[in-house]
């Protein structure tokens, strides 16, 4: 399975993440990178390339223009406007106010298009979030063109950003970003799977009302878990959109097996729609060493998760999402997309056999 990896995505190296009520260095930081692609060189998964830029064409298809202005001004505007510290939003159009003026101070833009205050925008982290994008583009390009499976080592992650919105480490959506483009180039519907610890609150978002999109997500119950505002199982897409999204959020501390088994429940999903292709939010946070997540997997299990990906049968990319730095995230990363290979070798395998026979 080809990677696909930019290093330009070392270019956010953000000092500062709002956590528990201090500042502390951000779970998530360029030595992820590290740890991922130390294990993919040593699995023998694959080679490992750089896209080539697809600028910014691909972003404005799912973002707001106005927020993508935004980001790659917004370090520019905050040091010119004399401030020290990272850009990090402190006011929002909260409920009690206004939410169709766009204020002309940063400060009040940061607010507008943030939807949380732990994610700081550093210098170079526009450049970054334009290098994840390209390796989520390259990696469906491939994927498009071979009906091979691809991973793209997306950093920073993507399924937190909404049309017009950071937070939650996310600046553009990689996977909605990659998702249309299949479309774009000609799909009929994709189906999304995200299996990230948190809800992928900005995915859902973008596509809610729209069926040639399918959202599935296993995550943290809102009701205790970050996003807190968006990932409730009553929300199945509206519209168009109707039946096109599903969440299914599990308590803290779920067993494996339950997860398992509500994985199950979300491949008869996808299986039952009719999807050209799949893109997995691949998050591997549900780890039981993960800091700031709650799910109980050990490493061996991320080899059935991906195992179970290959059932669906479609030509698969893999975007990275969260998982935080502990060393276990390489293996894991590597488990999943090792378990995939090889149930879908077998796979192939049993289909030919049985054409012979
Ligand atoms: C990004 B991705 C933990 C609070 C959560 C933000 C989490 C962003 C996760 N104390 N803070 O989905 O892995
Ligand atoms: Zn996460």
């Amino acid at each position: 399975m080809l990677t696909f990896y930019s290093e330009e995505s070392r270019l956010r190296q953000a000092r500062t993440e709002l956590h528990d009520g201090a500042l502390v260095t951000p779970f998530e930081c360029p030595e992820r990178l590290d740890l991922v692609l130390k294990q993919l060189r040593q699995s023998g998964l694959g080679d490992i390339c750089a896209p080539k830029a697809y600028g910014l064409e691909p972003v404005m298809a799912v973002h707001d223009a106005d927020y993508v202005t935004f980001l790659a001004n917004c370090w520019k505007q905050w040091v010119a406007a004399g401030h020290n510290g990272e850009a990090i939003p402190n006011i929002w159009p909260a409920r009690t106010m206004r939410g169709d003026r766009i204020p002309r101070s940063i400060s009040g833009q940061l607010g507008y298009y943030a939807l949380a205050a732990e994610t700081s925008i550093s210098e170079g982290t526009f450049e970054a979030a334009m290098a994840s994008k390209d390796v989520a583009l390259g990696a469906l390009e491939h994927t498009l063109k071979t009906g091979e499976p691809s991973f793209g080592l997306c950093r920073p992650p993507g399924h937190h950003a909404a049309f017009d919105q950071f937070g939650g480490y996310c600046f553009f959506n990689n996977a909605a970003v990659a998702a249309q483009r299949a479309l774009d180039a000609g799909k009929r519907r994709v189906a999304i799977l995200d299996v990230d610890f948190h809800h992928g609150n900005g995915t859902q978002q973008i596509f809610y009302g729209r069926d040639d999109v399918l959202f599935v997500s296993l995550h943290g119950d809102p009701e205790v878990t970050f996003p807190y505002y968006l990932g409730y199982a009553d929300e199945g897409g509206e519209g168009k959109g109707e039946g096109f999204n599903f969440n299914y959020p599990l308590l803290p501390g779920t067993s494996v097996a339950t997860w398992l088994a509500t994985l199950d429940q979300a491949l008869a999903q996808i299986k039952a729609v009719d999807c050209d292709c799949l893109i997995v939010s691949l998050g591997v946070d549900i780890f039981e060493g993960d800091p700031i997540s709650a799910f109980t997997f050990t490493s061996a299990d991320f080899t059935v998760l991906g195992e179970r990906l290959a059932q669906v049968g479609l030509p698969s990319v893999f975007l990275m999402e969260g998982g935080y730095a502990v060393d276990a995230i390489g293996v894991n990363v590597v488990n999943v997309l090792q378990g995939f290979e090889q149930a879908r070798e077998k796979g192939l395998e049993l289909h030919l056999n049985k054409g012979k026979g």
